[in-house]
């Protein structure tokens, strides 16, 4: 079977909808056709200011939204990226083949560092795209499903693959992409035209998936839409109007069209009650299971130990073959 890698950080108290329909959700479809990895990136949480209490009982919160949300670990590998040690060792030797111009071009660089001061920064930040090729090429991932935002560090990783593979021997699967084109960047509910993010979004523009009921029906309501009556997608004049017609789309399997003529004439107001009831409905049941996920911190532990050890054990086979093709000496 081909095998799939993604991941998410653990920087916040919940996913929000633009995690789930760019990418988690996908990867609960892809575990039944795909030999799946699927990791809780805390490695990659660091590279921005953390509390390490905070970080741990997130980590365990991700786990446990992964699982609620359909993954099985019967049908796939979920498991902690700072519990397989090689993540770090492969991303030392990708830093090392990896040109500062090459590394300067990132843009969420640009756009994280930012907020805080390029030079307030830490490296681990400017590195983090080499790590997260570190991730993917560890697995000899055939596919990574991700939003659109993740395109250029996906090109990256292929790019630092083939490399690896030109000056040392062949011993990387380059990646594709799998990006669905209607929910590749779902936006923020109060600037349609930024992308939904669980750092730069605000309170009032991020859905996240362990809210309560009341307060996402309240955002849904309050979304910027536009002075204009029509329920169209329109990109260029309706940003507001359009994504939340993706979202409704996305989440319903109805096709845009036919939404856009069943509020024809009617306003933004019942459309908008419809789209806030489909997004309770899909998060409900994942806040419910992982409440309970949660609940049980030991057996979530367990499960996270077995994907470890599942991970761990193909990890180690391809770090084994990168220390040797790069001349590092074997321990007698
Ligand atoms: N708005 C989005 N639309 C579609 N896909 C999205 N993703 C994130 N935001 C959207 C996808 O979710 C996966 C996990 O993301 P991440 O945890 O690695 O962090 P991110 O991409 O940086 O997402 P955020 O929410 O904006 O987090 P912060 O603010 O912490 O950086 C990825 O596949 C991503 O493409």
């Amino acid at each position: 079977r081909p095998r799939v890698l993604s991941g998410i950080q653990p920087t916040a108290d919940s996913f929000h909808l633009g995690n789930y329909l760019g990418a988690v959700r996908q990867w609960v479809t892809m575990q039944e056709t795909y030999d799946a990895f699927y990791c809780v990136v805390d490695l990659h949480a660091i590279t921005v200011p953390h509390d390490p209490a905070e970080l741990r009982r997130r980590s365990r919160v991700a786990a446990a939204q992964l699982l609620a949300a359909g993954l099985d670990p019967e049908r796939c590998t979920v498991f902690v990226q700072s519990h397989v040690p090689e993540h770090a060792e492969l991303a030392w030797v990708l830093n090392c083949l990896t040109g500062m111009g090459e590394a300067g071009r990132m843009t969420q660089f640009k756009d994280k560092s930012a907020k805080q001061g390029e030079s307030a920064a830490s490296v681990g930040l400017f590195t983090y795209p080499i790590l997260q090729a570190a991730d993917i090429l560890l697995y000899q991932a055939d596919r990574v499903p991700v939003g659109a935002d993740q395109k250029q560090h996906l090109e990256l990783t292929r790019d630092l693959g083939q490399r690896f593979n030109h000056r040392f021997g062949e011993t990387f699967t380059l990646p594709q992409p799998h990006i669905l084109k209607e929910v590749e960047k779902i936006t923020d509910l109060q600037d349609p035209t930024a992308k939904m993010s669980k750092s730069s979004s605000s309170p009032q523009g991020i859905l996240d998936v362990l809210e309560a009921p009341g307060t996402l029906r309240k955002k849904v309501m309050r979304a910027v839409t536009d002075t204009g009556t029509e329920v169209l997608a329109d990109d260029e004049n309706k940003p507001g109007v359009t994504n939340l017609l993706r979202i409704q789309s996305a989440l319903t399997g109805t096709p845009i069209p036919d939404l856009e003529a069943r509020y024809a004439g009617q306003g933004y107001g019942t459309f908008k009650k419809d789209v806030a009831e489909v997004v309770v409905e899909a998060f409900t049941p994942i806040r419910e299971r992982t409440e309970k996920l949660l609940a049980n911190e030991a057996e979530l532990d367990r499960l996270l130990a077995i994907g470890a050890e599942r991970a761990g054990a193909v990890a180690r086979v391809t770090m084994a073959t990168v220390r040797d093709r790069i001349g590092f000496l074997p321990r007698a």
